[in-house]
């Protein structure tokens, strides 16, 4: 009887292995999918600014969301945005979205926060 019972406990364990495996890959590429725009405002500092080609290198921290770690490097500026008033040294906060496939920023503020 208990090896009955030691049997059916080893289905059960199989069977919730399976029934978890299409879960957690189907929730991984939903989470894919839908991450079209960065979540919060992301802190930074202005490097550089391209106005002729509408792009900005920022000195930015970690980007959970991107899976990316703290690094200074160069965005293309979403049509919407205007960098009329921004500098090199700005301390801004901006955030992401995806355009045409590529990272762009969408929003950009000048953080006055020290
Ligand atoms: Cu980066």
């Amino acid at each position: 009887m208990s090896r009955f019972i030691q049997r059916l406990q080893a289905l059960a364990v199989v069977f919730s292995v399976i029934c978890t495996i299409p879960t957690v890959w189907a929730n991984h590429h939903e989470h894919e999918a839908q991450a079209s725009q960065t979540s919060g405002m992301i802190k930074g500092e202005v490097r550089r600014i391209d106005a002729e080609n509408r792009k900005i290198t920022i000195k930015h921290e970690a980007i959970p969301d991107l899976d990316m770690a703290a690094m200074t490097m160069t965005f293309r500026l979403a049509d919407t945005i205007s960098i009329d008033k921004l500098k090199p040294g700005d301390k801004i906060r901006f955030s992401l979205g995806k355009v045409e496939g590529k990272w762009v920023v969408v929003a950009i503020e000048t953080d006055s926060t020290p």
